[in-house]
């Protein structure tokens, strides 16, 4: 059984919109966080090593971080394809974009709203401006990242990009939008909706 360490419409939010594609056995232990604001505290329930969301117990085994957490669960529960396993032609580039969201997209999405200038040459990130082309070309391929295969790592990419959609940090593109809506419109969606708040 797999609890969800989860804090209501935050970036553990989409991990149950995950479980719900993936059929799997959940439950959703409800934390606090810190807050911008400063008025929330670290739960020493949560095993996220900086109190952070999302993190999950496998009986016992702890896995945190969005894109590691994704894998594990794509790993851990086949049956609806939802990324692809070791051996299967686009493992590759489903680790990739996985990759590709920590370790690129989420800083350079956060160095824009800080209003940093990434240190290109030396960041291991680029501009946000480097960023979206790069994704809108790959998704002129196909209706996802994965081409036809919808994937968690379009779960992490597409409710992201919902969440900016009137936001100054995401330029106006029907190609974006489009994609954010074709992925939060899923029934899992809806259904994770119902849950957020355990
Ligand atoms: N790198 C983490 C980021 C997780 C994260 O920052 N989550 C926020 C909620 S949206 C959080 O828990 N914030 C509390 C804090 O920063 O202490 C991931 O991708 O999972």
């Amino acid at each position: 059984m797999i609890t969800l360490f989860h804090r209501p419409r935050t970036r553990s939010s989409r991990f149950i919109f995950l479980l719900e594609e993936l059929e799997a056995p959940y439950q959703i232990r409800l934390v606090t966080t810190r807050t911008r604001d400063g008025s929330g505290q670290i739960d020493p329930a949560n095993p996220h090593p900086h109190g952070k969301v999302p993190a999950i117990s496998d009986d016992g085994g702890i896995v945190f971080e969005s894109a590691a957490v994704a894998l594990y669960l794509t790993d851990k529960f086949p049956k609806n394809h939802l990324g692809p396993l070791p051996g299967e032609p686009q493992r590759g580039a489903y680790l990739s974009w996985l990759a590709y969201y920590a370790g690129v997209v989420e800083p350079a999405f956060v160095s824009k709203f800080m209003k940093y200038d990434v240190p290109v040459g030396t960041a291991g990130w680029v501009p946000v401006e480097e960023v979206m082309p790069v994704i809108t070309r790959q998704l002129a391929s196909g209706p996802y990242l994965l081409g036809e295969r919808f994937s968690a790592a379009d779960v992490l990419y597409g409710t992201s990009f919902a969440l900016f959609a009137n936001s100054p940090l995401l330029a106006k593109s029907q190609v974006i939008d489009d994609y954010a809506q074709r992925v939060v419109s899923r029934p899992a969606a809806a259904r994770a909706q119902a849950r957020d708040n355990g």
